[in-house]
């Protein structure tokens, strides 16, 4: 039954323009931030959608829409399939987007087709996977396995209103978020299609992917407190200059993410704001974000240490303050290989398929500390992510929707 049900490439393209269109006008293209009008806009179409195919829909604690589609054997735990529709500023078309819109052809596939799966099929759009102006990403997945605290539910945004309003202000009821979570064995098994957001598929000429693990992310504000002062009459021996030594600092993560370990780690600067921000004042203060990914956190822990320490360094040479707290933890996971070779076979039935990892952190990995996960993914035109240049083929999309359609009905007969 696996492959001989063809997925609708022109409804699946009608889809990805639709929620192109639903985007910041006042933003680089394509943006669709979390709390805001556009992804209040978002979720509507995608709940009338999700209606339409068959689901029953609601929103759950953590803000998460989900439509059900009951199986035969409802003692099961369901099957989830899952993403994200939120994007980052100036992001793509493709990222989060296809997985929520594939999840939703296969439930109208399942529907047109009169088919009964024997688990109960869930298909999820995580609020908020993309890292937020609250510090924190996969915020709806994090909500889902009751990995939001006091303190993060707290945090503000630019706006001034705080992650518990913004989760109600799209139907999430923070205040049952300890009772509604899941724990393990509520969910047989979670599965996402995402794009590659790197160059390997493409450069090893595959159309799919099975992810054989996914990157854990560390993610840190770092503060360098400095004196503003006049920069014509400050002179260069009496300053402390909060960008300079943060300069200096962003240098130091290059660096140490630069150096070799036992497995691949990749350090960014993304987020920068300095004050006050005017061409003759030296500057008092700078405040930015980094992280640091790899699949093994002992590797993390070791340049997180190495960090620290230069930064320590750097204030004390620079007789300034510099702070380094904590914004986000996820970890990397090694996915279980059962679930690895399932995925791989039911894309090979589709395409040329290969094994690789993920660079890019995914809902799934929340999802993993209550359940098995699996991930396939398409290629990257060019490996290009997180832009608007973002690409890939309506007909590799299609694929992907396959591969993910052949796997769920493989794995709702495996898992019993
Ligand atoms: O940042 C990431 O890895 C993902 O695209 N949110
Ligand atoms: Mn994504
Ligand atoms: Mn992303």
């Amino acid at each position: 039954m696996g492959s001989n049900i063809k997925m609708n490439t022109e409804r699946i393209k009608g889809d990805i323009s639709i929620l192109a269109n639903i985007v910041d006008q006042d933003r680089p293209l394509y943006t669709r931030r979390p709390f805001t009008g556009e992804y209040l806009k978002s979720r509507k179409w995608l709940k009338e959608e999700m209606e339409k195919a068959g689901l029953t829909v609601s929103v759950d604690a953590a803000s998460n829409l989900i439509g059900e589609r009951k199986g035969s054997r409802p003692e099961l735990p369901p099957i989830m399939i899952g993403s994200h529709t939120d994007s980052v500023v100036g992001g793509g078309r493709f990222d989060g987007i296809i997985g929520v819109l594939g999840g939703i052809e296969i439930a109208r596939q399942l529907d047109e087709q009169d088919v009964r799966l024997e688990h109960t099929l869930l298909i999820v759009d995580f609020t908020a996977e993309e890292a937020s102006e609250f510090g924190i990403s996969t915020i709806g997945s994090r909500g889902m396995v009751g990995n939001l605290n006091k303190e993060i539910l707290e945090r503000v945004n630019h706006d001034g209103i705080t992650l518990r309003e913004g989760l109600e202000q799209l139907g999430g009821r923070p205040s049952e978020l300890e009772k509604e979570k899941k724990k393990n064995g509520d969910i047989s098994l979670y599965l996402e299609l995402h794009i590659e957001q790197g160059p390997v598929l493409e450069q090893t000429g595959h159309e799919l992917g099975a992810v054989t693990g996914i990157v854990g992310i560390r993610r840190y504000k770092v503060t360098c407190h400095g004196q503003a002062n006049h920069a014509g009459t400050t002179p260069m021996n009496m300053r402390a200059d909060a960008l300079a030594a943060a300069s200096e600092v962003i240098l130091s993560i290059e660096y140490v993410a630069n150096q070799s370990y036992s497995t691949q780690i990749v350090g960014t600067v993304g987020r920068l704001f300095v004050e006050p921000n005017a061409s003759n004042v030296v500057p008092g203060k700078v405040v930015f974000d980094f992280e640091l990914r790899s699949l093994e956190s002992d590797v993390l822990d070791e340049a997180i240490e190495n960090i620290g320490q230069s930064i320590d360094s750097i204030a004390v040479k620079r007789t300034l303050d510099i702070t380094i707290e904590p914004l986000s933890v996820s970890d990397g996971i090694i996915i279980n290989e059962d679930v690895v070779e399932g995925v791989f076979h039911s894309c090979q039935e589709v395409g040329s398929s290969l094994r690789l990892p993920s660079g890019a952190g995914h809902d799934a990995n929340q999802i993993a500390s209550i359940a098995p996960v699996g991930m396939v993914f398409v290629p990257s035109q060019n490996g290009v992510s997180h832009s608007s240049d973002e690409w890939t083929d309506y007909e590799l999309v299609t694929k992907g929707i396959q591969a993910l359609w052949n796997t769920l009905i493989y794995f709702d007969k495996q898992f019993k």
